[in-house]
């Protein structure tokens, strides 16, 4: 007669050896809100004054209340965003840049829009996706075209995320409310 054995392998194992061989990575998105100015202060705060990264920190969009602004075509306005919610060591493997925006003018025939951009450790301004505007009233977006990114974060890092007006763009003006910003890192890597 066949003797048949059979092996139960514990949970625990099974959970060591997917660690060990990265299996169980996921990702974490933190915000990184702006906290202080970045290389670029071109655009004009709401009562011309005050840091420009306070006009744009909400986590909610506040609209009106303050914000930065520009109808010159290829304004630049950054901040450094607060990083302290990725732990050293971290895979970054992606940025979003989330805003809360609205046009000057109200005609129609005057084009607004604007595109966002970010700079990892002084380098490179690095475009992403264009924002158009077809309203005075703040439109706060959720979701974005994230950029792709691979780096991996350490006491050193410094993050820029910003915004600026391509020419055909300016006519109508932009106001930015918010500028939220997100990272994702990988865990487990
Ligand atoms: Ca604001």
């Amino acid at each position: 007669m066949k003797n048949v054995r059979r092996y139960a392998i514990p949970a625990s194992i099974i959970a060591s050896v997917l660690l060990a061989t990265g299996a169980l990575a996921f990702d974490i998105v933190v915000n990184t809100p702006p906290s202080s100015d970045g290389t670029y202060s071109q655009w004009d705060t709401s009562g011309f004054g005050g840091a420009h990264w306070s006009k744009v920190d909400e986590q909610l969009c506040n609209d009106g209340t303050d914000y930065v602004f520009t109808s010159t075509a290829g304004e630049r306005d950054s901040y450094l965003v607060d990083l302290s919610g990725v732990p050293n060591g971290s895979r970054v493997n992606e940025i979003r840049v989330l805003p809360c925006a609205a046009k000057i003018n109200p005609k129609v025939g005057m084009r607004s829009g604007f595109r966002s951009f970010y700079k990892l450790n002084g380098g490179p301004n690095v475009n992403g996706q264009t924002f158009n505007l077809t309203s005075t009233s703040f439109v706060n977006w959720a979701s974005s075209t994230p950029f792709h990114a691979d780096f991996v974060k350490d006491e050193n890092t410094t993050l820029e995320i910003g915004v600026y007006v391509p020419a055909g763009l300016n006519a109508g003006g932009v106001k930015v409310s918010k500028l939220k910003g997100e990272v994702r890192y990988s865990d487990g890597n």
